[in-house]
This record gives C-alpha cells, structure tokens and sequence, in this order.
C-alpha cells in the first residue's frame, strides 16, 4: 500500500468518573488517535497511554515524537501491515506508539480487502464475557455502591485495582456482600516481595488471579511470590512480547497472562502471545487501556480468539464515557459484540471526533 498522509488528532475526552489506580488518577481520556490515508483505503488507531508515563515508560508527548521523526519515515512511502514491526524493529521499546501506527495500516489494508480483524486474527466466537475494572475509592461503602451497579448491569467479572492499605478489606466487603462473583485484583506494580505474607491473606478469598503485585521488570520476583501465595499470578506490565511471555511462563512467573495489544506492539505480536500461552496451557484474557471505541472494537475481535478463556477487561463505552468516538458499545446479557465489518470493524464519527480534537498534526504529507 502506498502511505499518502498520516495524521495524529490528539483528543481529550472526560471521563463519567475519576477512574483511580496505585499509579493515579484519571479524570479525562488524554491521547491521540492516527488517522493513515492510503491508496486503497483509510486506517484509524487509537494510541493507549497517557499525558504521564505512569503506568507505563510511554506518553503522549513522546509517542508523537517517535512516530514523527522515528517510525513514520520507516514505513513511507509504501509498506503492509505485516511490514510494519520488522520496519521498525531497529527503534528501541516504543511498543505502544508502534502500535498505533500498526493497527491504523493494518484497519487500511483489511478494509481495501473487506476482511474483519476478527477474520484475520482467527477470532472464533461472535460476543466474548465482559469484565470491569473497578478503580480505588475513598470508602467501602462507596466501592461496594458501584460493584452494586456494575453487577446490575449485568458485567460477567470485577477487577479490583488495589493498592498497600486498600487490598484485604475491600476484596473481603465484595466477597461478603456479593458472594462467589468472579472476582480478581489488580495492583499495577504496588507491592515488593517484602509483601508476600501480607498478600497471602488475599489467599482465602478464592480470587482468579493477582495482576502484576511487582515491579514491571522483577520477573523472579513474581517466581517467588508465587511460590508464597496460592492466587495465581497474572502479569500485564511485564510481558511485552511472546519472548517476554515465553520467559515468564518458563520461570513459573505468572499462571495466567493479560494481553493488551498496545503494551505489546499491536494485534500481531498480540496474536502471538496468544499462541504461546495455548501451548503451555496458560489461560489469557484482553485487557484494556480505558480505549474508545476505535481501540475497544479490535481489543473485542482480540478477546474472540479461542485461549482468550477469561473474561477481559472489555466494558461498554458508557463504562468511562457518555459519548463514545464510534457507535456506543452496549453490554447484552454480560456480553459484548464482536464487531465484524471490515478492518477494526468500527467508524469514527466525523462530527464527534471533531468535537473532541484539540490539535491536528500531519506527521507525513506524500508530495
Ligand atoms: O492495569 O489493566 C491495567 C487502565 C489503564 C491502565 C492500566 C490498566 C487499566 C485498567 C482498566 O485496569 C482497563 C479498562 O477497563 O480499559
Ligand atoms: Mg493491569
């Protein structure tokens, strides 16, 4: 395919709530989207991190700095989205903004076809169980309102995100007011080894799984602890490419994997990671990164593929917004719908996405 103009919308979308994690707080959805002009079709991406490199070492200032001056001329003027990685595999790390950039011309080449991602990628099932991340709250009462809600709602899974001083407590309120729901914690890295006897009083409450209680690149830490506590250790920042999840599993560092397509580069590395885990008997499930609907309707046909055997983090758009950029994903009956037109599957609407943008920058103009 031939690249003819690549644009970076940067867009800040407020949030229904403050959504609040042992990193921060977020109030509003501060990133950037993609948009790939090419000879035979448009490509639309939605770039995950944010404004502060907090959960991760990417932000948005830097990703737009990368793909301008680093990863955009290496995939000019022509490329296809198999091309995209190895392209840019000379770039160190960056994985989120290669994302981005990989998905947006992989959405234009599949639509010059007319294939789903979903088809691509292998996806097998039409609506996958939707998870919902439930962030830190100022009071029990409060936390146990909102999985009130939420289970309402019909979602099919809580995540928990905690934190040192909110763990044991809330997930034993949830336990005791709700019964046996699935139920999983999530503490972005909060916590160190020194914590393990502290973290096995998680033990008893029959979570699926804890998510990344360690630093990002203490794999043998995770080895430890798993050998301290009985909830299986699922790790997300850690793993960012199916080495890392090779490794990971080899070392007995984690049972389950989250797998978010940008942490790793995009769907095709994703895919992989996929693989590598069906092989070992290692269950995954999709997480997320707060998208809109151009990142959530990919992440669906991601969470369609058959090892993706645990409910994902993939909740509806009035989830975190009341205007979504796409169609509003809607829960039904604890699940949601697979998108299945062409590339990512979902449209942008124009006057929305306008509506939204504070800033258009054209990273690549074909003369
Ligand atoms: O660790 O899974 C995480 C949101 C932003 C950054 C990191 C994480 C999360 C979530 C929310 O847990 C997932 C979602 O609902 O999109
Ligand atoms: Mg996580």
């Amino acid at each position: 395919m031939k690249i003819e103009r690549v644009e970076l919308l940067h867009v800040a979308i407020p949030l229904v709530s403050p959504f609040r994690t042992s990193f921060g707080t977020m109030t509003t959805k501060d990133t950037f989207l993609l948009r790939v002009v090419t000879d035979v079709a448009e490509g639309w991406s939605e770039f995950a991190a944010d404004p502060e490199p907090l959960y991760c070492s990417e932000f948005v200032g830097a990703a737009e700095l990368v793909l301008r001056q680093h990863l955009v001329p290496r995939v000019t003027p022509e490329v296809t989205a198999a091309e995209v990685a190895p392209r840019t595999h000379a770039i160190k790390g960056h994985k989120l903004a290669k994302a981005a950039l990989e998905t947006a011309v992989l959405d234009a080449e599949l639509r010059s076809y007319g294939m789903s991602i979903g088809a691509y990628l292998g996806a097998t099932a039409a609506k996958v169980p939707a998870g919902v991340s439930v962030g830190i709250k100022n009071s029990i009462p409060e936390l146990l309102g909102d999985v009130e809600g939420y289970l309402a709602e019909g979602y099919a899974r809580i995540k928990l995100k905690i934190e040192p001083g909110w763990d044991v407590e809330p997930v034993r309120a949830v336990r005791e007011r709700f019964g046996d729901v699935l139920l999983q914690v999530d503490a972005n890295t909060a916590y160190t080894l020194a914590d393990a006897d502290h973290l096995r009083r998680l033990d008893e409450f029959g979570l699926l799984l804890i998510e990344q209680p360690l630093e990002e690149d203490d794999i043998r830490g995770h080895s430890l602890l798993a050998q301290r506590i009985r909830t299986p250790i699922c790790l997300d920042e850690s793993i960012t490419s199916a080495r890392d999840a090779a490794t990971a599993i080899a070392l007995d560092a984690c049972r389950i994997i989250n797998v978010k397509p940008a942490r790793v580069g995009g769907y095709l590395e994703a895919r992989r990671i996929h693989d590598v885990a069906v092989a070992h008997g290692i269950p995954v499930w999709c997480g997320g990164m707060l998208e809109t609907g151009i990142g959530r309707g990919p992440n669906l046909a991601l969470a369609a593929l058959p090892g993706f055997v645990l409910p994902g983090d993939v909740s509806a758009s009035r989830r975190y917004f009341a205007e979504d950029l796409t169609e509003p994903f809607e829960l039904q009956d604890g699940f949601m719908r697979v998108p299945a037109g062409p590339g990512i599957g979902v449209e942008p609407i124009p006057e929305t996405v306008r509506r939204f943008t504070t800033a258009t920058k054209v990273l690549y103009a074909r003369d």
